[in-house]
């Protein structure tokens, strides 16, 4: 069975949850596509490489990321940092041969996303971007209802992503609320996972109208790079900086298809941890998810007769899309880390089989654009044209 080596770039938490990906992909998925290799990580200092070296399994560490790309041994590269080092990153490994992994967003804007599109079509290099909710099994489910047709065609999209980790104001200024490094707030954070969903089952957008809104202007400066997502309070006596992002992104979305959608996004939502919701309403039934329960999909069918129509709920398991390789029985539990060990195996698997990876870098760079015409909507107040083609 083929090795591949990975260099991952980064050590926050998203480099632990693609390293755990690495460990379990071939024990859920046998025989896998391929093995991972953890070769070497790459973080800001050699001190805090190598401790991430010993803790997510990587054989070398180094503090300069641009070893990773040199580095002939290595495969893939994974890149695992704040938004502003996409580009630069995947246009190295790009221009080295390497095959991509990359972290969402894909960029702080399309124009990056283009530059990056660009190199990964010139090299020829397998690319994906970690967008791991579209490939929780009742996700992936819902998609095949859709495909088969058995709610008709598409009416309606409504989605939702609401968590409330910063909405207290004392948590501090991360470069998650920064537009030079993170491009956007909660809009590219994590209203892009919703538009990745939503272009997964749905279609291409069209045109959007968008509000977004910055409820906390400023917050407490941060020290030290470490991103404790609103758990490190600051106090009231360490100084404060402007917030240059939005903290809540809503927006109506015109698909190509005729389809006609909203999304609500906040990172200040009070009780809401990681809670993204799907409805969608088709001419012959409606699907509901709630990642907050999701071993489960509803699913409601219209033909049904009079007295037995209600929304019914499917407990997946191994006889769903990814089941067979997870738990033996339904409804054990698919986690977040069950996401990204299946995003894993997709990615091998299109590397082994040379097939077409999903989403990709011109699907970032798509959601690039609908997120430039999101801003623009919300600074001009009209429809707004994506440019998708
Ligand atoms: C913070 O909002 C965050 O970590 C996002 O960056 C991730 O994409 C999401 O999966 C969980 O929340």
């Amino acid at each position: 069975m083929k090795e591949y080596n990975v260099g991952l770039i980064g050590a926050g938490f998203m480099a632990r949850a693609h390293s755990i990906a690495y460990a379990g992909m071939p024990m859920f998925f046998w025989p896998a596509p391929g093995i991972p290799v953890k070769s070497i990580i790459a973080d800001l200092t050699e001190e805090s490489a190598k401790d991430a070296a010993i803790r997510f399994g990587f054989s070398r560490s180094t503090s300069d990321w641009h070893k990773v790309i040199e580095d002939d041994g290595v495969d893939i590269v994974d890149i695992c940092t704040p938004n502003n080092m996409h580009q630069e990153m995947a246009v190295a490994a790009a221009q080295a041969g390497k095959h991509i992994f990359c972290e969402k967003p894909i960029a702080r804007n399309a124009e990056e996303a283009k530059v990056m599109l660009d190199a990964v079509k010139k090299a020829g290099v397998k690319n994906m971007l970690a967008f791991n909710y579209r490939r929780t099994p009742a996700i992936a489910l819902a998609k095949k209802y859709i495909e088969e047709g058995s709610i008709g065609r598409i009416l309606n999209f409504r989605g939702t992503y609401l968590q409330d980790w910063s909405a207290d104001p004392n948590s501090p200024l991360s470069w998650r609320f920064q537009k030079s490094i993170a491009g956007s707030g909660t809009l590219g954070d994590i209203g892009t996972h919703v538009i990745d969903i939503a272009r997964y089952l749905v279609g291409e957008f069209d045109e959007v109208f968008a509000s977004l809104k910055t409820y906390i202007t400023e917050r407490p400066v941060q020290t030290g790079a470490i991103d404790k997502l609103g758990t490190v309070k600051g106090t009231s006596d360490v100084p404060k900086a402007p917030v240059d992002v939005d903290d809540e992104a809503s927006f109506m979305i015109r698909f190509k298809n005729g389809a006609f959608g909203s999304i609500e996004a906040t990172r200040n939502g009070w009780g809401r941890n990681n809670f993204i919701t799907l409805e969608i309403h088709g001419e012959k039934g409606s699907i509901y998810f709630n990642y907050e329960r999701r071993d489960e999909l509803q699913v409601y069918f219209a033909d049904d007769p009079g007295d037995r129509r209600g929304f019914r709920t499917v407990y997946t398991g191994p006889a769903h899309p990814y089941g067979e390789g997870l738990w033996p029985i339904p409804a054990l539990g698919i986690g977040y880390t069950e996401t990204k060990i299946i995003e894993c195996y997709d990615f091998f698997k299109a590397i082994a089989e040379n097939a077409e990876t999903s989403p990709n870098f011109e699907d970032g760079y798509h959601i690039a654009l609908i997120c430039d015409a999101i801003v623009a909507s919300s600074a001009s107040d009209r429809w707004q044209k994506t440019n998708c083609v």
